[in-house]
C-alpha cells in the first residue's frame, strides 16, 4: 500500500491524500460504508460503486468467521470474489464486535472466549487466529486485535487493558509478518490506539503504535458514549503523535459533524453504521440537517428527497413516498434511505477533500457544522 499526501490545510490539520491498494485507489478523507456480513445492508454492489461512489467498504471478521465461515470464504477465493465487490475492502478484527455483541465472554492474555450471537456456540479469538482469519477473508487492509474499553472506564482498567492491547499488537504483527496472503495480492495491517479518555494513556498508546512502523494507524475506543468534546480532545492528542505521512483511521465515527471535526484534526478514514442503520429507521442526513421521515409533517410533501442531488433516487422519490415506505416497513424504503444516506456521506467527505485542496476547508467546515445538526 502506498499513501501520498496531496494537500494540507493551512488553518487546520486536515489533509487530502491518495491510498493505493491492490484493488484500487482511495481518495482521502474517505468514508467506508459498513458491510458487516459481506453486504452493505440493503445496497447492491453496483449501487455502491456507481451511485454512491464508495471507494472502499468494511467487513467484520467476527460475523464472516461465524457465517458463512472460513471454509466457504476460502473456497470462494476470498471476500472480493464471494461478494463481487472488486474495490478495496477493510476488515475489522472482531476486537469490538465480541464486546458489543456477545454476552458471555472472558478476556484473558491468550485472547477472548465468547459465545456466538447466532447459535450460542463457544469460540476463542486470539491475536494469531484473527490474523489468520483475515488472511482467509482477504481484505486489503486488516485490523489488529484489540480491546475496545467501554465508557466510562476507570483508569486502572484502561491502563491494564491498553498494555494488553499493545502485547496483542506485537503478537498480531509477528503472525501477520510470518504468513503470506492467500490470493496473490498484498494485504496491510493497521494497529489500533486505545486508552479510553485518558490523555496520558492515549499519548503512550500513540507512541507505542507509531513505533511499530506499520503503513497506517487507527484510533479505537472512541464514540462509545463519551461527550463529543472528549472524543475530539483524544483525536487531537493522538494525531499530534501518529506520523503525518501515514493514513489515520478513526473507527466507528460518526455523525456528519463528527466527521468534519475529526477531518479537521487530521483523520483520513472513517466508518460507521449510522448512515445505514439510521436509514432503516427513517433518519435521513441532508445538507440542511436531519430529517425524521416518519414525522407527520412529511405526509403530503411530494417534493423530491433532494432535487439538486446527482443521485437518481433523490430526484425521483418524494419525501411523502419514502415516509409511506418506511412506515410500512417496505424493503424499498430501507433501500432508498440507505442509498440516500451513504450517497450523502460520500458527498460530504468528497466536498471536504475538494475544499482542502482548494484551500478554503476551514470556512466551508464552519458553515456546514452549523446546519448539519439542524432538525428539519
Ligand atoms: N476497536 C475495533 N473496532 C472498532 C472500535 C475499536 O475500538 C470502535 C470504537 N469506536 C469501532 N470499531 N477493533
Amino acid at each position: 500500500m502506498k499513501f501520498t499526501l496531496q494537500a494540507t490545510d493551512k488553518h487546520t490539520q486536515a489533509r487530502a491524500g491518495i491510498m493505493e491498494t491492490a484493488h484500487g485507489t482511495i481518495e482521502t478523507p474517505i468514508f467506508m460504508p459498513v458491510g458487516t456480513a459481506g453486504t452493505v445492508k440493503a445496497v447492491h454492489q453496483h449501487e455502491l460503486a456507481d451511485d454512491i461512489k464508495a471507494q472502499i467498504i468494511l467487513g467484520n471478521t467476527y460475523h464472516l468467521y461465524l457465517r458463512p465461515g472460513l471454509d466457504v470464504l476460502q473456497r470462494a477465493g476470498g471476500l472480493h470474489r464471494f461478494n463481487g465487490w472488486q474495490k478495496p475492502i477493510l476488515t475489522d478484527s472482531g476486537g469490538y464486535q465480541v464486546y458489543s455483541l456477545t454476552e458471555v465472554r472472558k478476556i484473558r492474555e491468550e485472547g477472548v472466549t465468547f459465545r456466538s450471537h447466532i447459535d450460542g456456540s463457544k469460540h476463542l479469538f486470539t491475536p494469531e487466529n484473527v490474523m489468520d482469519t483475515q488472511r482467509v477473508i482477504g481484505a486489503d487492509i486488516v485490523m489488529a486485535f484489540d480491546e475496545c474499553t467501554p465508557y466510562p472506564c476507570d483508569y486502572q482498567y484502561a491502563r491494564r487493558s491498553l498494555d494488553m492491547t499493545h502485547r496483542w499488537l506485537k503478537r498480531c504483527c509477528e503472525r501477520f509478518d510470518a504468513t503470506e496472503p492467500l490470493y496473490g495480492y498484498e494485504q496491510t495491517l493497521f494497529p489500533i490506539v486505545q486508552g479510553s479518555v485518558y490523555r496520558d494513556l492515549r499519548e503512550k498508546s500513540a507512541e507505542t503504535i507509531a513505533a511499530f512502523g506499520r503503513e497506517g494507524n487507527a484510533i479505537g475506543g472512541l464514540s462509545v458514549g463519551e461527550p463529543a468534546e472528549e472524543m475530539y480532545a483524544m483525536t487531537e492528542v493522538v494525531c499530534r503523535i501518529l506520523p503525518a505521512e501515514k493514513p489515520r483511521y478513526l473507527m466507528g465515527v460518526g455523525t456528519p459533524v463528527n466527521i468534519l471535526e475529526n477531518i479537521a484534526l487530521g483523520i483520513d478514514m472513517f466508518d460507521c453504521v449510522m448512515p445505514t442503520r439510521n436509514a432503516r429507521n427513517g433518519m435521513l442526513f441532508t445538507r440542511q440537517g436531519i430529517i425524521n421521515i416518519k414525522n407527520k409533517k412529511w405526509e403530503t410533501d411530494f417534493s423530491p428527497l433532494d432535487a439538486e442531488s446527482d443521485l437518481l433516487a433523490d430526484r425521483v422519490y418524494s419525501k411523502a413516498y419514502l415516509r409511506h415506505l418506511i412506515r410500512s416497513q417496505e424493503i424499498l424504503g430501507a433501500q432508498i434511505a440507505s442509498l440516500h444516506n451513504l450517497h450523502f456521506y460520500l458527498w460530504l467527505v468528497g466536498e471536504a477533500r475538494a475544499h482542502i485542496v482548494a484551500g478554503d476547508f476551514h470556512e466551508w467546515k464552519s458553515k456546514m457544522v452549523k446546519q448539519l445538526d439542524e432538525r428539519l
